[in-house]
């Protein structure tokens, strides 16, 4: 059902591993953090793209430490409610056909009291996002199955890509809400992707575990792109 244009296991490849030295931090061995103004120096012939991503889903389902997974932040274990806006750039490189393009992925992230509570933080959240991020957990039921509703709530006016991530995954606990059926289910009926983070977060969220799940944040929007730029022609 779902092709893909993004090279799944380039990340590996000597030619990926190359390029991904260069998100790491020689000092501590783990991931390296970008601030505003800073980028991974790659090749000036490397082309680099730039993205806005809203993340949406219940109260607590993990939004802020999905993006913190994905970011290579270490992880606090005690619940904080996100007040109001947090923006965290990730980059990540692909290779999509013969070329390598440097993603710069701006997450938006807004807790879901601070957005019941301010209208504002909605719209600004939705003003332009080229894709939305949904968040379910695994362990609760009520937050998989908002989803599609959500869904349709947060792109509302504008077309954005779609990604949808359960967290706290197991296949061996017993606690978990959702099961692979009505993932499958979900998946033919909306025709997105479900991505799945561990429920396990004491490993280190290294480049290989969270590649599979940046790889198809990123051809999802190369594909809105694609079929964006297709559609302009069509009717110029
Ligand atoms: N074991 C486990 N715990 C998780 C996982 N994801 C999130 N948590 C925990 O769940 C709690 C809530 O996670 P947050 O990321 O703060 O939730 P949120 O969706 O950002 O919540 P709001 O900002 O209030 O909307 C935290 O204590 C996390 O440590 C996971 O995949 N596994
Ligand atoms: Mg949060």
């Amino acid at each position: 059902m779902f092709n893909s244009v993004v090279l799944r296991d380039w990340q590996s490849t000597a030619e990926g591993e190359t390029v991904l030295q260069h998100f790491y931090d020689p000092h501590s061995s783990g991931r390296k953090l970008f601030g505003i103004l800073e980028k991974p120096n790659l090749p000036a012939s490397v082309e680099e793209v730039s993205y806005k991503l809203f993340v949406g889903g219940r109260v607590g389902v993990g939004k802020t430490t999905a993006i913190a997974r994905l970011a290579g932040i270490p992880c606090q274990s005690t619940y904080i409610e996100t007040a109001g806006i947090h923006k965290t750039n990730i980059f990540w490189p692909v290779k999509i056909w013969d070329k390598t393009i440097l993603f710069k992925l701006q997450f938006w992230d807004a807790g879901e009291n601070s957005m019941k509570k301010y209208s504002h933080i909605l719209t600004a959240c939705k003003e332009k996002a080229d894709a939305v991020v949904l968040v379910f957990s695994y362990t609760d039921a009520a937050s998989f199955l908002e989803i599609p509703q959500l869904m349709s709530k947060l792109s509302q006016g504008h077309y954005p890509a779609k990604i949808v991530i359960g967290t706290r995954y197991s296949s061996t606990v017993g606690n978990q809400e959702v099961s692979s059926a009505q993932i499958q289910e979900f998946e033919l009926k909306w025709k997105v992707r479900v991505l799945r983070l561990n429920s396990s977060m004491s490993e280190r969220n290294e480049v290989h575990k969270i590649s599979p799940i940046m790889n198809v944040i990123c051809e999802q929007l190369w594909i809105r792109d694609q079929d964006y730029l297709l559609k302009q022609g069509l009717n110029p």
